[in-house]
């Protein structure tokens, strides 16, 4: 009876214990260039897939890269996140691409307004192991990310996506 209620309990604390749900509050890079701001919620679907939802303002209009970089640091602005998160040390690429750094997440898009509505869906990132992406940062960029299939000698490692305008710390809720 008592192992009973000790398992019981254990599974209850493990179930409390497992992160499903982080938040990034996205500031500029420099707000004199580009003032790109957003908020964006992170869950964890029960297929242990992470959906990232929300909104970016301030862009262009058109496909912007969207990341997750190695560092939560913002002491330098969004340049001491580091590279993309990439814990197998492969070449860059997209959601999709048979070979891509954890943290890369493809574009978002914006309207002529600048505003982006983000809803992506992810199996590779994760709140647990190797590739939890809790405290390390989200970065949108100037430009569109090539997924890797760039001409350029970026393209392998940045997807040539351009200038980091915004950034924020994946934060556990
Ligand atoms: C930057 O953008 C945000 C959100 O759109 C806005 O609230 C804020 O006033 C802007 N700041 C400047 C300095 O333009
Ligand atoms: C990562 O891969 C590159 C290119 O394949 C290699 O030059 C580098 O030494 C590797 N770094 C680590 C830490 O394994
Ligand atoms: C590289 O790609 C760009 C854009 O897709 C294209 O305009 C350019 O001609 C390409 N350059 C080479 C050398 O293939
Ligand atoms: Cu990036
Ligand atoms: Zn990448």
């Amino acid at each position: 009876m008592n192992r009973m209620i000790i398992i019981l309990l254990g599974i209850v604390v493990a179930t409390i214990a497992e992160q499903k749900t982080a938040h990034v509050h996205l500031v500029p890079n420099n707000i004199k260039t580009r003032n790109v701001t957003g908020e964006l919620t992170l869950i964890q679907n029960k297929d242990n897939s992470i959906q990232i939802t929300g909104q970016v303002h301030g862009l262009t209009e058109g496909l912007h890269g969207i990341h997750v970089h190695e560092k939560g640091d913002l002491r330098d602005g969004c340049m001491s996140t580091g590279p993309h998160f990439n814990p197998e040390n492969v070449t860059h690429g997209g959601q999709d691409s048979p070979v891509r750094h954890v943290g890369d997440l493809g574009n978002i898009e914006a309207n002529k307004n600048g505003d982006a509505d983000v809803n992506i869906k992810d199996f590779i990132i994760s709140f647990t192991g190797k590739n939890n992406i809790i405290g390390r940062a989200i970065v949108v960029h100037s430009g569109e990310d090539d997924l890797g299939k760039g001409n350029t000698t970026l393209s392998a490692s940045t997807g040539n996506s351009g200038d980091r305008w915004a950034c924020g710390i994946i934060e556990a809720e």
